[in-house]
């Protein structure tokens, strides 16, 4: 069959994401002997006539179209981004009949909330290489793919759902730059992402990675994953990667792996990834990581209260981070934190010992190692998560409340005015600390990757936040805003959602 897939991300900034999911399917789709095109919407001025051009020519009999994000997860800067892909998909409806399938991190979260959304046909939830090729294979015969596992739709007008069980990492490999022009990618900083594993095995209160990718960890086999980097670093001159695991050093033995054999090849790129679990970044483990060509990684610690810790069920403790901290602030590796404020039991004295220790161990100023400190207010609340249940009790979602729309929690034992006067107080001196209403920077990400392409700056782009921070600054464009509107934002938008 003709299939055409479709990335309907356009967040084409320094944070920018190569559809790596949508490429996973459409090599699966591919092997099981359908012809594929892919057309990326990220970096395209005139979706539209893409969409047009694409479909005229190739005249798909089935569209799939990934939905990767629902909202910017940013209280105090929000941005949704599920209208723009509403609007991809009503054009598409004026240009083909093709049945419309929907997967992604977004499709998995609320599927059957997005299928009403979209007004799509069916939905992929979790990992679609089999079920999307299942579901092919049922059009292609003609058979009614509803009830298959893995897929929401509508069943005589019932919306139906049932999970999938995932055993283990689909044996294909996603291979990007065949499927997608990887250059607008590379010229605005991002690098070429690969996983190592899907599945996270904690269970942290406020957390979709148990259903986007299951709490079972799933592992690829690390000759595997050396395969797919030298393919791409051989056949596509790829030397910057970045490791999208939810967690890349857990567990630390298949990480540790990865990373020997990595220093034991000829060929030499950059890494980085996007999650590490603090209990495991002992000396010899940080020691390895650069050998074997990581420059930088973000972790996300979310608390420096073991209090709150605890509360979001995080499976390490504030030793752990401080102990993790002191060994990185030997090396030169640039890090990218990421806290959340405002969770059960945070006060504002918990607040402030997060405060405390970004000061204490992040604040460096101009020598390497280089810290970016995103602090977020407000924890982003999901349907069938832990704090959904809590925000329930304290009456700060109900029934009203639409799960597909952004909603937050924020601890009643917070004082609001002053826990924004603190962060306000801190960042104010500490370039390294990036406050939610900061991600206006993004905005300024092609004249960064302009400088960065222009003096060589290593990749990715967002190693460079603090330094734009610090030129903000020193040039007072930072905190325009009054702490009172930024409180008076936060109760809006919570008198909002329980309303
Ligand atoms: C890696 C990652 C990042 C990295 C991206 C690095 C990079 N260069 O790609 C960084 C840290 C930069 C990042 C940034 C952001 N992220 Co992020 N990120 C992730 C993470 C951990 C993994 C995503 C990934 O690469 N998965 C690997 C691929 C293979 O899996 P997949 O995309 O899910 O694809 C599979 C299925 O979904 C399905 N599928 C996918 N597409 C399609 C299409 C069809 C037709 C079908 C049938 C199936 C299908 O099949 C695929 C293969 O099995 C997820 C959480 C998670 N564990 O999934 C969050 C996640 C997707 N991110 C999220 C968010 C919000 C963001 C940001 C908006 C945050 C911000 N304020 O900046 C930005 C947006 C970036 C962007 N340009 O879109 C949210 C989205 C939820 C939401 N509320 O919208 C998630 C779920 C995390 C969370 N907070 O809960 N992110």
């Amino acid at each position: 069959m003709r299939v055409l897939l479709i990335n309907s991300n356009l967040k084409g900034d320094i944070l920018a994401a190569p559809p790596i999911g949508l490429c996973y399917v459409a090599s699966a789709a591919r092997k099981a002997g359908h012809e594929v095109q892919v057309v990326d919407l990220c970096f395209q001025r005139r979706h539209e006539r893409k969409l047009k051009q694409a479909i005229s020519r190739f005249s798909p009999e089935v569209v799939g179209l990934s939905v990767r994000n629902i909202d910017n997860v940013n209280m105090l800067y929000p941005v949704y981004y599920l209208p723009e892909a509403k609007s991809v998909v009503e054009y598409i409806r004026t240009l083909t009949s093709a049945p419309i399938v929907v997967g992604g991190p977004a499709a998995s979260i609320y599927p059957q909330g997005l299928l009403e959304y979209l007004g799509v046909d069916f939905i992929v939830v979790s990992d679609g290489e089999d079920t999307f090729v299942e579901l092919l294979k049922a059009i292609e015969a003609g058979s009614d793919p509803g009830r298959a596992p893995g897929v929401c739709s509508k069943v005589n007008g019932i919306i139906h759902f049932k999970p999938r069980f995932m055993p283990e990492f689909p044996d294909i490999r996603p291979n990007l730059a065949q499927w997608i022009d990887m250059k607008p990618y590379h010229r605005i900083g991002s690098s070429y992402t690969i996983q190592t594993k899907r599945g996270c095995r904690h269970r942290c209160i406020y957390c979709v990675y148990h259903m986007v990718q299951g709490n079972k960890i799933r592992m690829r086999p690390p000759e595997e994953v050396i395969g797919e980097l030298e393919e791409a670093h051989f056949k596509f001159g790829v030397s910057h990667f970045e490791f999208v695991d939810s967690i890349f050093n857990d567990p630390p033995e298949h990480a540790t792996q990865i990373l020997e054999l990595l220093c034991n090849q000829r060929w030499h790129a950059n890494f980085s990834a996007i999650g590490m679990d603090p209990a495991y970044l002992d000396d010899d483990a940080l020691d390895l990581m650069w050998r074997a060509g990581f420059r930088s990684f973000m972790m996300s610690p979310e608390s420096m209260s073991e209090a709150v810790l605890r509360n979001y069920c995080k499976a390490f403790t504030i030793p752990d981070v401080i102990r993790a901290t002191e060994r990185i602030n030997k090396t030169r590796l640039t890090t990218f934190w990421y806290f959340l404020v405002g969770g059960p039991g945070e006060t504002n004295q918990t607040l402030q010992d997060t405060l405390d220790f970004i000061v204490k161990y992040l604040k460096h100023e101009q020598h390497p190692p280089y810290h970016n400190v995103n602090v977020f207010l407000g924890v982003r609340i999901y349907l069938q998560t832990r704090l959904w249940e809590i925000a329930r009790n304290e009456g700060l979602v109900n029934s009203n409340t639409n799960p597909l729309e952004p909603c937050w929690y924020v601890s009643t034992e917070l004082d609001l005015d002053l826990a924004v006067k603190q962060m306000m107080r801190t960042a104010a001196s500490c370039p390294e600390l990036y406050l939610g209403f900061d991600e206006r920077i993004l905005g300024l990400s092609g004249l960064v990757a302009l400088i960065g392409r222009l003096s060589g700056m290593p990749r990715p782009y967002w190693r460079h936040i603090w330094g734009i921070n610090r030129l903000m600054l020193k040039f007072g464009l930072r905190f325009k805003l009054d702490s009172s509107d930024v409180v008076s934002l936060i109760k809006q938008q919570l008198a909002f959602q329980s309303r």
